[in-house]
């Protein structure tokens, strides 16, 4: 007998997947369009505070100007991100989602809407770097080529298992704020298993953004991406 209770279960589980199916198509129309313009599209999530944007900053003083890029930013509010991105000379476009709801994550016609401030034509990386949450930003598909997932050594070593959609839709980790292990009594070796456990072979690049450590052998990861994609269309 179906409860009150599975009724309105079975009508949220409807409206939800209604919304996905949304974002899905729309996700595939930026994905056209992203191609159409030879720009490849890096979705850079984590929860609040990994190092999303110390890492882009560096990032992005590294590949650039050889790499043209630039950034989409999401946040709740303000634009402190924006500001810090901006030094590297990317043209960067500040989202909140307090506009609307305080979303957090970046839905596809998010990214659609912020794309149009943006000249296509002149770059080959669009970085998206997503609300801070280890929930939503997962389960919303924008149109990306590839989706990492920074974790630092701050945030205990079980937030794969915790988190297990996020680290199992990502290519690859970045193990951030190494340079604190000294001071931690961090297992870096049971979050390596957890990692693996939820994705099997999954890339984890073991970084600082403080000190620039192992920034190489992930620039090294993403350029490969960037060229593999842009052959493949020549
Ligand atoms: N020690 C250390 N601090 C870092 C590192 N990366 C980021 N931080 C600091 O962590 C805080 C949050 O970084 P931020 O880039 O704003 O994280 P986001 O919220 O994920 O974008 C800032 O105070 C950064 O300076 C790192 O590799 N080592
Ligand atoms: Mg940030």
């Amino acid at each position: 007998m179906e409860t009150v209770n599975d009724k309105r279960r079975t009508r949220e589980i409807r409206v939800v997947k209604r919304v996905l199916n949304v974002n899905e198509r729309m996700a595939e129309q930026n994905r056209r369009r992203f191609a159409e313009k030879g720009v490849f599209v890096l979705n850079v999530m984590s929860s609040p505070g990994s190092g999303k944007t110390a890492t882009l900053q560096k990032t992005l003083e590294r590949i650039m100007p050889e790499i043209k890029a630039a950034v989409i930013v999401g946040d709740v509010s303000t634009t402190h991100d924006a500001d810090r991105l901006s030094v590297t000379g990317a043209p960067v476009v500040q989202v909140n989602t307090d506009a609307f709801g305080g979303d957090c994550h970046l839905a596809a016609h998010v990214i659609e809407k912020a794309a149009d401030e943006i000249d296509l034509d002149a770059i080959t990386l669009l970085i998206v770097e997503n609300v801070g949450n280890l929930v939503c930003p997962a389960e919303f598909d924008i149109g990306e080529d590839a989706r990492v997932v920074v974790l630092s050594v701050t945030e205990g070593e079980d937030k794969p298992v915790k988190y297990p959609t996020m680290f199992r839709l990502c290519d690859a980790a970045l193990l951030n704020k190494i340079d604190l292990l000294p001071h931690l009594d961090y297992e870096k070796d049971k979050a390596l298993g957890y990692i693996h456990q939820v994705h099997p072979g999954m890339p984890v690049f073991e970084m600082s953004a403080r000190t620039g450590e192992g920034l190489d052998a992930w620039i090294a990861w993403l350029k490969g991406k960037i060229s593999s994609k842009l052959k493949a269309q020549s």
